[in-house]
């Protein structure tokens, strides 16, 4: 039992909750590699919403909401950090939510499915995996047609590079979410939220809810550009740190 009263309670809670999910089998056991290297970068950030992954949300939201079919991509890691905020996204942006793994067995989308569905989620893909994704080998590649197949915008956080690419050249708009502003996934995708799952998730949902000029967000969005921010921000503040 971690106390609240601790400096790093919410830090401590995260790798509380990624271990209990490695013990229940609904996290691969690298999703705590994984998440080691997002604490690091959560680390230069100030572990905060820092201003261009809030304009990058912003962005997401815009996508989210203009879409004709948008999907919410889970796999083990975002399930036990931010299960109940993606039903409550998918909620309001009127998105299906599909378990889609990097390290898929049957048994662990089954455990996921109902893990989302005791958080609120109904009508959960991913056990059908009628579908491929294609360029993507073996169980990787296994998607839901009425899901991500279809899907015009997938969003889908702590995402591999090569999955994003193969979903970009199936036509799709792709937005992620990595606190990492350099790996292949963040550089690939249409819109990047460089943010922590658990703030960016309730962050994309507070903005939908919001009213702004969508057409136009879209029309003017620049990931790179906004990725070139994120990493000016944590250089700004390397160089300001003193001891
Ligand atoms: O559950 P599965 O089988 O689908 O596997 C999921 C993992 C995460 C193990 C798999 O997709 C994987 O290996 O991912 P990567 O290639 O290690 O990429 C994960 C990225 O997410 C890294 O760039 C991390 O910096 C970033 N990341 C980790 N934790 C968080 C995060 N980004 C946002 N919020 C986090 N909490």
């Amino acid at each position: 039992m971690i106390p609240k009263s601790h400096p790093r309670y919410e830090s401590l809670l995260m790798r509380e909750k990624i271990s209990e999910g490695v013990k229940k089998g609904l996290v691969h056991e690298t999703g705590m590699i994984a998440h080691g290297r997002g604490e690091a970068f959560d680390y230069l950030l100030g572990e905060k919403t820092i201003p261009p992954a809030d304009r990058a949300a912003i962005a997401a939201a815009a996508y989210l909401k203009n879409a004709e079919n948008a999907v919410i991509s889970i796999n083990g890691n975002v399930a036990v950090l931010s299960a109940r905020e993606c039903v409550e996204l998918a909620e309001a942006a009127n998105a299906k939510i599909e378990v889609n793994l990097f390290h898929r067995t049957e048994e662990r989308v089954e455990k996921l499915v109902k893990f989302i569905e005791n958080k609120g989620g109904s009508d959960v893909l991913g056990r059908e995996a009628d579908a491929r994704i294609p360029g993507l080998e073996h169980d990787r590649g296994k998607c839901s047609s009425e899901g991500i197949y279809s899907a015009d915008v997938v969003l889908v956080p702590l995402e591999d590079g090569d999955r994003c690419e193969a979903l970009k050249k199936m036509g799709k708009k792709v937005i992620t979410i990595d606190l990492n502003p350099l790996s292949r996934t963040a550089r690939t995708a249409d819109v990047t939220v460089v943010d922590n799952v658990v703030r960016a998730i309730p962050n994309i949902k507070k903005h939908l809810l919001e009213k702004h000029e969508w057409d136009e967000i879209i029309k003017s969005w620049d990931n790179r550009k906004c990725l070139q921010d994120c990493m000016e921000y944590i250089s700004r503040r390397l160089s300001l740190y003193k001891f």
